[in-house]
């Protein structure tokens, strides 16, 4: 697989108030936080089928779906830890960069989850050609098996390093008029990700390594919040 995908214009709103409810960011929360879980199981595990049948994300995926997935998995990075404590087995998977075979290669391989529990070391997009086919299966997985599949935060996740190796630039290729608030929420969402995974409280793992100033586990387990401003 290595055509880029087509650019695509974002796909037209059926209703003016559906564009309303898009644009305005706490009218969307709202909508999001009165869904009830069972209509966010289903909805995650629609869209793990339509990705898993490669349609393409800008044809079989609305704006609205995307930013409903992120704001269900920043809702879940926010209720776990900076530093995410889980027992083995589990699988380790290091720099996906936006690849999806190799992604889907990695599954079939190892287990589609839940047959198998995940450890990802972040960096899901930049480089490679598929930065949405990748972060939303992976987001999709975590927002269906939130405590089997297991997402750090890696240097990419970060917009002043997204925002100049490719996945900013296919957001805006693809989802033409709403990709500011696709990436927007996006990057909201990986300010919460977790940096840090304990498995069987022995192995430490991370995307790169860590501050000096932090010296113990409980340094980790008692991280704060950081957010980067957006260029
Ligand atoms: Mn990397």
């Amino acid at each position: 697989m290595s055509k880029k995908p087509s650019a695509q214009v974002a796909e037209p709103s059926s209703a003016v108030s559906d564009n309303d409810v898009l644009m305005d960011e706490s009218k969307r929360k709202e909508m999001f936080d009165r869904k009830p879980d069972e209509s966010n199981k289903k909805f995650v595990e629609e869209f793990i089928r339509v990705l898993l049948s490669c349609k393409g994300v800008s044809k079989a995926v609305k704006t609205m779906d995307i930013l409903r997935l992120a704001h269900i998995c920043k809702r879940i990075f926010e209720s776990q830890a900076r530093l995410i404590e889980i027992d083995g087995p589990v699988r380790i998977c290091g720099d996906l960069h936006a690849q999806f075979p190799d992604l889907i290669r990695l599954f079939a391989q190892g287990g589609f989850p839940p047959d198998s529990n995940y450890l990802f070391l972040g960096d899901y997009v930049d480089r490679g050609a598929y930065n949405l086919e990748v972060l939303l299966l992976c987001l999709s997985y975590k927002a269906r098996y939130p405590n089997n599949f297991m997402m750090l935060r890696g240097n990419h996740e970060l917009a002043h390093i997204n925002s100049q190796f490719g996945f900013k630039e296919e957001i805006f290729t693809r989802k033409g008029e709403f990709a500011p608030v696709i990436y927007a929420e996006i990057t909201k969402m990986m300010d919460v990700m977790p940096i840090v995974g304990l498995i069987g409280g022995r192995i430490l793992c991370m995307h790169g390594g860590l501050s000096k100033h932090l010296k113990s586990l409980d340094d980790l387990r008692n991280l704060k919040w950081y957010c980067l401003k957006q260029p």
